[in-house]
């Protein structure tokens, strides 16, 4: 791969990281200068933040936004915190309420807080002060376009994303996005830290597979924290 057309990004080694037996675990991956993967860091507390995620759509349902050119995102999504990002006739906004409900998103879970802080610490980031988090549902088929988060105010804070369930590939690409991407597979308690240098690269998520997770059900979920505000 050309590394100026690539913006860096750091090749995969086959097998290296991939072991069943867990030897992923603990590892920091350089997925691109200022990017780390921290394999199964969250797979421990799984089962918490899975409640926790339950307690934050008892409030605010998920939904499938409507994309300002009119399309229904194939993802569902919901946010707690005190902004979540939404849709309105401006185009996407994090927003203090709720639209469905009209009242404020519900708060952040004291174990979302912590794991923002020990991912960002583990990635050699200075603490997240997320104040909202995105949380993505996707069923087999759901998929993520290309794309840039930079709706949120402070870009020089990191975002901390959190898969569980049902495995996923991501991509990760440049800063056009028409640069070369590479793949990578997401599984159960992965987190992704990414800022600084790469906090404007494109990302995108491919067609989940159907499958059925021991805790998740057929479901892929993945959870952002971010200073949004
Ligand atoms: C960017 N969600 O909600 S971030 C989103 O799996 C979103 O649902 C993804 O993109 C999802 O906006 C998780 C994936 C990711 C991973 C590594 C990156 C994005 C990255 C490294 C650099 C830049
Ligand atoms: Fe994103």
């Amino acid at each position: 791969m050309n590394e100026s057309a690539s913006g860096g990004l750091t090749g995969w080694t086959p097998g290296l990281f991939d072991d069943p037996t867990g030897s992923r675990k603990g590892a920091r991956i350089e997925l691109a200068p200022d990017a780390y993967l921290l394999p199964g860091l969250a797979s421990a507390e799984a089962a918490e933040l899975f409640e926790a995620i339950g307690v934050v759509a008892a409030q605010s349902d998920f939904r499938h936004l409507v994309t300002p050119g009119g399309h229904r995102m194939s993802v569902a999504m919901t946010n707690c915190g005190s902004v979540g990002w939404t849709t309105n006739e401006r185009g996407y906004v994090y927003s203090p309420n709720d639209p469905a409900t009209g009242r404020p998103w519900p708060s952040i879970p004291p174990a979302f807080e912590a794991l923002g802080r020990r991912a960002t610490d583990l990635a050699g980031f200075a603490p997240l002060s997320a104040n909202a988090c995105v949380v993505n549902r996707y069923e087999p088929g759901s998929r993520l376009t290309l794309h840039q988060d930079k709706d949120e105010q402070d870009l020089t804070q990191p975002i901390v994303s959190v898969s569980l369930g049902l495995p996923a590939v991501f991509l990760l690409g440049g800063f056009e996005r028409s640069a070369p991407t590479v793949r990578r597979k997401l599984e159960h308690g992965d987190v992704v830290v990414w800022g600084g240098a790469s906090r404007l690269r494109f990302h995108g998520v491919l067609p989940i597979e159907s499958g059925s997770h021991p805790l998740c059900g057929p479901y892929r979920y993945n959870l952002t924290f971010r200073a949004a505000r």
